[in-house]
């Protein structure tokens, strides 16, 4: 539209010639602009400011142990808020249903059987996460990140010692962690290691002391020249519990289950402690955060939600999946999965995407344009697209094993298919996921095309594994435990 106080001049020859380039110009331009966009990934990052990465992981937080995830008690609102924040996945994996074995998987982006790490370890047990393993802290580091890890550690049976890497072998410039739990349990906890030190009884409760830890790094110990990678990895809701007595006063009923469900608040507030950090510092726009667990919830429950096992502190939801921890049922392996990162990620977003702790890595590596390493399998996928409401495109399925789970060892899925089986993969059960996510109908036997299609991949899949990782599994034992019978090939 012309202004009212110009008046169009009459167009001359040299005037529309000029004209005429101008256009072409401009037409140009648009289509450059056009022909590099569709050669940029969805989301391009390699101009930006190097984001920031906390990866914080609950232990034995259950897939229903969340106000968000639609625990009718549970109070958690420091977490519930993070998810109106971010994208809450409701197909979220741990890499395995128990702690060892998981955590290897987020910190290499491969499967445990793979990495070696496939079974939780007891101190002095000579399964460890090598120093052949490349973890996402040593990438970061490699690449000026600051790195720090905080809370449970769990991937070396020789902690502090070194028989084995500690956590700085990992790629962490700052460490403060435990071999496996808070001992005596999660109140004064006397068995924290800062940086090969060891720190002696301190006064709290873990969460709480982790997330102090944190925020003390985060504020005045860490290199602020530099993005930073943090994992923050909680005890609680892990036994032994032990909560603070104002967390347990905000829950009716017996003591156990004050116990329990306090636990899980205790873990909230030391979440919402270190978001407010994030927040204070002006950190929360370039930070991306994970939070997520290890494997389902402990303990066996009755009819009534009872437990029937000796610890009467087993009170963790699968939020109605079958099974529990140690189960490759979806209640041992699927757990809570939020993502927030402001501008990448929508506020207040879903994703029915099937992700799994592996995908860190590999979501870590593609937002840094990391080449992922060459010389192995990288079992993780981008969850990228799921940012973005895409489908991820995921080649290698996903994949569990646990050899001392109740009912089958070992399961894979693919798509909505999942299939499970003994540990010599000769009996098997097959479950369609999106229909019968409570695993109630096996159909193995009415869709035997499938059913052949599954298992033969599983098949290969499971050999390729079992060819690639260390041996550690076949005859092992746990250190004081008699020898466990060589496993079939
Ligand atoms: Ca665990």
């Amino acid at each position: 539209m012309i202004p009212p106080n110009i008046r169009p001049s009459k167009p001359r020859p040299e005037r529309i010639n000029m004209h005429i380039q101008i256009l072409r110009n401009v037409l140009c331009f648009v289509v450059c602009l056009a022909a590099f966009n569709c050669c940029q990934p969805a989301v391009s990052y390699a101009a930006e400011t190097p984001p920031n990465f906390i990866v914080f992981l609950a232990d034995d937080q259950g897939w229903g142990d969340l106000g968000c995830y639609g625990h009718p008690v549970l109070k958690t609102p420091h977490i519930d808020k993070f998810a109106r924040q971010g994208m809450r996945f409701t197909q979220c994996y741990a890499g395995s249903a128990f702690c060892s074995p998981s955590r290897s998987a987020i910190l290499t982006g491969r499967t445990p059987y793979r990495n070696g790490v496939f079974t939780w370890l007891p101190e002095r047990d000579r399964v460890h996460l090598r120093s052949s393993e490349i973890t996402i802290a040593k990438l970061l580091k490699q690449r000026g990140y600051a790195t720090c890890h905080v809370g449970k550690w769990h991937l070396n049976g020789f902690f502090n010692s070194p028989q084995q890497p500690q956590p700085n072998d990992h790629g962490y410039d700052h460490w403060f962690a435990t071999q496996n739990n808070a001992a005596p349990n999660h109140k004064n906890p006397v068995n924290f290691v800062r940086n090969g030190q060891p720190v002696g009884k301190l006064e709290g409760f873990s969460s709480i002391l982790v997330a102090e830890e944190a925020i003390r790094w985060l504020r005045g110990q860490r290199d602020k020249s530099k993005p930073f990678f943090m994992t923050v990895w909680t005890h609680e809701p892990h036994l032994p519990i032990e909560s603070d007595p104002k967390f347990m006063a905000l829950y009716e009923g017996d003591d156990d289950l004050k116990q329990h469900h306090g636990n899980v608040s205790q873990l909230d507030h030391a979440f919402g402690m270190l978001m407010r950090e994030l927040d204070e510092q002006q950190l929360a726009d370039n930070t991306f955060v994970i939070y997520t667990s290890d494997n389902g919830p402990e303990g066996r429950l009755d009819d009534n939600g009872y437990p029937i096992g000796r610890n009467k502190r087993t009170r963790g939801s699968t939020g109605g999946l079958r099974g529990r921890k140690r189960d490759m049922y979806e209640g041992g392996i699927r757990v809570p999965g939020i993502v927030r990162w402001p501008g990448h990620v929508k506020a207040g977003t879903e994703s029915d995407q099937p992700i799994i702790g592996s995908d860190v890595f590999t979501t870590i590596c593609e937002i840094m344009k990391i080449p992922l390493p060459a010389d192995r399998t990288i079992d993780g996928a981008s969850m990228l697209p799921a940012f973005a409401q895409k489908p991820i495109t995921r080649e290698i399925p996903l994949y569990w094993r646990c050899y001392i789970a109740k009912g089958p060892i070992t399961a894979m899925r693919i798509g909505d298919w999942k299939i499970l089986s003994d540990e010599a993969l000769t009996t098997f059960e097959m479950y369609n996921i999106k229909d019968d996510p409570r695993e109630q109908h096996d159909l193995a036997t009415s869709h035997p095309q499938k059913f052949r299609e599954m298992r033969e991949r599983f098949r290969k899949l499971n050999a390729e594994i079992e060819a690639e990782g260390p041996d550690w599994w076949k005859g092992y034992r746990r250190p004081g435990r008699r020898k466990r019978p060589t496993a079939k090939p």
